[in-house]
């Protein structure tokens, strides 16, 4: 029996997780070999590249191959147990081959999103103390060329650890046609020459249940970013768990999670969920509306995919361009429909559900966390016909205890109220530590509410029990003592057609507390990943400009500049 069915066993009975701290296999074997043991020809990765109609298959066999080949490569050079490996690379075969050929040999990954500047990438490699970066030369999204590697080159300069890069030379060519296609081929099976040289065979590091099997950066409000520590069997045993009962997944189907592997999503539904469940997972290297808004159903036909899981600003996007670039291709494959990374207003959640599902798919807000792993508050599993109310992340997934909790600190204990989000138990999936800072983790996450973990954000608990996330606590205003979410009032804003989205946030307001300031403008403040970045905007109508934190995933540093120009001269 594998390592991690003995874990399912346990969550499935409700015990605590962390009973057994036994050795297992390396999650390479978890997410490879066994597969490969039983069905070598499967599909393992759909590389949907930047250009429609590009796509490159990789089975089972093929990822298992340069996945050891990558890991005898990383070993030869030194790479031992226990160190950490920076991965910085667009979504690809590649990128995960290599997070799993560190996982493989025993050591931790760290994967920072392509579109960092090599300032942001130099501070997360810096921190995590790597001696070894994995990259690309360059990379194509939107049919824009990134030059990946100067960017490195830039961030190791300020790096003392780093003893190696190791870079991957790929041709980016636009419009790729037949030729190109033939000799990426070559490339992604014959593999650059270093790995060429390396055996197919790499004996997996035996690990410990609790020993480290990821770093992942994420934001703080303040301060620098904090290093997520993700374990073992926990980890996997949770994505893989998730990704089977939330979406539904069946043996076949085609997973279609578009998000970057440089975030949690990527990690858990892109490569460990997936992998581990033997599925045909899709690597998006896209945008939304590349070459045009109907990309993402373009592909849904093309790759049939079943199951299909997006965030919530590219679904407010892709509603404003019209129903016309859906209805023009075929969805009937899909089954499930994701939501994930902020709350989906109604209007969105209605066009997802209507327009793109055609009202028979079941759209799935899933509320989660890099803290958390995988996803914790989900309308599914339940009954297939259990009722999803719209806006909604419904009920928590197997052994998430929610607990809402009041200003006093108190756990409320009644329907039909709001508070803050916390976690009364510890499940398996959750992260263990901040990457050499235990303390922060412990102050931000255990200390605020003694016996819980505390998430940050708060929801609604309604009638029937159901959660409905209302935000970041950081981002909920107090108008004239009424705490709002700041999701509650932009639900109500985007229903209007002129707006194609909002952010609402509070200032200080000598009677009420704090008032509202809507302001429109042309583009909002988001994370590279698509969150609005609302406690930005909260400092600039403050006007304390030196207090707007960390801005490391900042998308587009101009955006927040145009806001300053705006909000200055309103206020
Ligand atoms: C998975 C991911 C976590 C924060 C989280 C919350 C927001 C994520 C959400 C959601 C409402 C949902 N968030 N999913 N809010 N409804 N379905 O996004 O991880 O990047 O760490 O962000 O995102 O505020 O605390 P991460």
């Amino acid at each position: 029996m594998h390592h991690a069915d003995v874990m399912m066993n346990e969550a499935n009975n409700g015990r605590f997780y962390c009973v057994y701290r036994v050795s297992l296999w390396a999650h390479a074997v978890n997410c490879l070999d066994r597969h490969v043991h039983t069905c070598p020809e499967r599909v393992a990765l759909i590389w949907e590249r930047d250009e429609p109609g590009s796509e490159f298959k990789v089975t089972y066999r093929q990822l298992l191959e340069m996945t050891c080949r990558l890991g005898n490569l990383l070993r030869r050079h030194g790479v031992k147990r226990g160190d950490c490996v920076t991965i910085y690379m667009p979504s690809c075969p590649l990128a995960v081959a290599s997070m799993l050929a560190c996982a493989r040999i025993g050591a931790a990954h760290n994967v920072v999103f392509a579109g960092f500047s090599a300032e942001a990438l130099a501070e997360r490699i810096r921190d995590a103390q790597s001696s070894t970066v994995i990259t690309v030369n360059q990379g194509v999204r939107g049919g824009k060329l990134t030059e990946l590697k100067k960017t490195v080159d830039t961030a190791v300069q300020s790096c003392p650890t780093v003893q190696q890069v190791f870079v991957r030379k790929q041709l980016s060519l636009f419009g790729c046609g037949f030729i190109t296609m033939l000799w990426l081929l070559h490339v992604i099976s014959d593999n650059a020459q270093e790995m060429q040289k390396e055996d197919v065979v790499c004996e997996p590091a035996a690990m410990d249940s609790e020993d480290v099997l990821f770093l992942l950066y994420t934001s703080g409000s303040t301060g620098k970013p904090k290093g997520l520590v993700h374990t073992q069997a926990g980890y996997l045993l949770y994505a893989a768990l998730t990704h089977r009962y939330v979406f539904s997944y069946h043996d076949g189907d085609v997973f279609g999670c578009v998000a970057d592997i440089g975030w949690i999503t990527g990690h858990s539904y892109s490569v460990y969920g997936p992998l581990a469940n033997g599925g045909t997972s899709v690597l998006f290297e896209s945008t939304p509306i590349y070459p045009d808004p109907g990309r993402y159903w373009e592909m849904v036909q093309r790759l049939k995919i079943n199951q299909f899981y997006g965030a919530p600003t590219a679904i407010r996007l892709l509603l404003k361009y019209g129903n016309q670039w859906v209805h023009k291709y075929d969805r009937s494959t899909l089954k499930t429909l994701g939501s994930v990374g902020e709350p989906i207003n109604t209007e969105a959640w209605e066009w997802y559900h209507t327009v793109v599902g055609d009202g028979r798919c079941p759209v799935v807000d899933t509320w989660w966390q890099t803290e958390t792993g995988g996803i914790c508050i989900t309308p599914r599993p339940s009954n297939p016909d259990a009722e999803i109310v719209p806006g909604m992340a419904m009920r928590p997934f197997f052994g998430i205890k929610p607990a809402l909790m009041d200003t006093e600190g108190e756990v409320l204990t009644s329907n039909h109220t709001s508070g803050a989000l916390c976690i009364a138990q510890p499940w398996p999936g959750m992260a263990r530590t901040i990457h050499n800072n235990h303390q922060r983790f412990i102050e931000t996450y255990c200390q605020p509410y003694p016996g819980y973990f505390f998430t940050g954000d708060g929801a609604y608990r309604s009638k029937e029990g159901y959660y409905q996330i209302t935000g970041r606590l950081d981002d909920v205003i107090n108008v004239s003592g009424h705490r709002i979410g700041t999701a509650e009032i932009e639900d109500v804003v985007n229903q209007c057609s002129q707006v194609a989205e909002s952010a609402v946030i509070g200032y200080s307001h000598n009677i009420k507390g704090e008032g509202e300031c809507n302001s429109f403008i042309q583009r909002l403040p988001k994370t590279r990943s698509g969150k609005i970045m609302r406690r930005v905007l909260r400092k600039v109508v403050e006007q304390d400009l030196n207090g707007l934190g960390d801005l490391s995933t900042l998308d587009d540093p101009a955006a927040v500049q145009e806001i300053i120009e705006v909000i200055v001269n309103i206020i």
